[in-house]
This record gives structure tokens, C-alpha cells and sequence, in this order.
């Protein structure tokens, strides 16, 4: 398209079907505990992604705003460690000299969105971010962040992108899930695990 996105590299099946296995298998372990949740935007609204978080730092969205915070909002109890896995794949992926500190796990069932937004909340924008798709495919959409035209990409269990330079102010979101796609997830649905560099 244009330069703009240059910074957006994407891994069609970048992990194996045991590897999802394993990697789905330990993070819904952890999500024991640090239970999913519906946070809501500043102004009120519920997002209709569940979240949860991985890591030192998590991202959480509340009347307050959007920060990154040690401990769960509603047990109040610190994050569960990045599973191996994902800090390895890190390494490998984006040879950023220093590992990830946030790991936001995304839930989304058939009928969730994730609207056009940018990521901004992260101390250093330098910093890469990579994402894991493991369950239904989505149907993902970025555009450039000074605006203009967007393109469509799928991703797929097993895929993994990186946002780096100048793609990684990016305009992105989640246009639909298509459900059904994978039975990878108990009950269906699609989990994204973004790694980030926060603080
Ligand atoms: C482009 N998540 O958590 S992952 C998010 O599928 C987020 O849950 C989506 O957008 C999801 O903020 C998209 C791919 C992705 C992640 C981070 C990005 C794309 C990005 C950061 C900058 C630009
Ligand atoms: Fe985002």
C-alpha cells in the first residue's frame, strides 16, 4: 500500500498445532487466576472483548482511563507470569533487547469487535509490539496512523504479527470474528496475546 506500514510483519502459522495446544493450555491455567473480565471505556461503555493480563504490568480501561497497572482490578492480586513460550517467541520475532513486561490476553466470542483504535498507553512507542492469534480467525483492519485507506488482513490460529516503525502508531482493530473457524478454544472463540513493552 504505502510506506506507512512498513513495520507490520505477519507469520501466517508461526506455531505449530502443538505448540497452540500447549501455549492455550497454560494460559487458560493462568486465567484461573487472573479470572477474564469486561472492562469498560472511560466514558461508561462495556468493551464485548473480555480481557485479562500476563506479566509485571496489564492493561486495564476504567472510568478512571486507560493505564497500565501490577494487579488485577477485581481480585487485586498481581498478574501471572509471560508463559516461556511467549518471551522466547519474542526474542526470536523482534530481537528487542529487552523482554516483554505486559502480556494482555483478548477473549472474543462470535459477536465481539475491537474498534479502530491506536496504542499509545506504552511509555517507549519505539518499542515493538507482537501479537499471538490462538482460536477463530479475525478479520483485522489497519490503516496508517495519519489516516487514509485501510486494508484487511486475516489472522489465523497459529499466526503471530509484529507492529514495529512506523506501523507501530498504526489505526487497528477487529471487524469480526468468524465463529467456528477453530475448536482450538473450549467453547469457541478467538484469544489474541499482545506482547509489550509498557514501561
Ligand atoms: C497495530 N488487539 O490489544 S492484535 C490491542 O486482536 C489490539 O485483540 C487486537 O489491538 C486483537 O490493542 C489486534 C494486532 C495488533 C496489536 C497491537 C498493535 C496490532 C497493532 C499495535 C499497534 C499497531
Ligand atoms: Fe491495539
Amino acid at each position: 500500500l504505502d510506506d506507512s506500514l512498513d513495520g507490520f510483519r505477519l507469520w501466517p502459522g508461526r506455531l505449530t498445532a502443538a505448540d497452540q495446544a500447549q501455549l492455550r493450555d497454560q494460559v487458560l491455567a493462568a486465567l484461573e487466576a487472573a479470572p477474564l473480565y469486561r472492562p469498560v471505556t472511560p466514558g461508561g461503555r462495556p468493551f464485548s472483548v473480555r480481557m485479562s493480563n500476563l506479566g509485571p504490568l496489564g492493561w486495564v480501561s476504567d472510568r478512571a482511563g486507560y493505564r497500565y497497572q501490577a494487579v488485577h482490578p477485581e481480585t487485586g492480586a498481581p498478574w501471572p507470569p509471560i508463559p516461556q513460550m511467549l518471551l522466547t517467541l519474542w526474542d526470536d520475532l523482534t530481537g528487542w533487547p529487552a523482554p516483554p513486561d505486559a502480556c494482555l490476553v483478548n477473549l472474543y466470542d462470535a459477536d465481539a469487535r475491537m474498534g479502530l483504535h491506536q496504542d499509545k498507553d506504552e511509555r517507549d512507542l519505539t518499542a515493538p509490539v507482537l501479537s499471538v492469534s490462538l482460536g477463530d480467525t479475525a478479520v483485522f483492519r489497519i490503516g496508517a496512523a495519519g489516516g487514509g485507506r485501510t486494508r484487511s488482513v486475516r489472522l489465523a490460529s497459529g499466526d503471530a504479527c509484529m507492529l514495529s516503525g512506523p506501523a507501530r502508531l498504526a489505526r487497528h482493530g477487529i471487524d469480526r470474528i468468524l465463529g467456528g473457524s477453530s475448536s482450538l478454544l473450549p467453547g469457541g472463540g478467538r484469544m489474541n496475546l499482545t506482547l509489550r513493552r509498557a514501561a
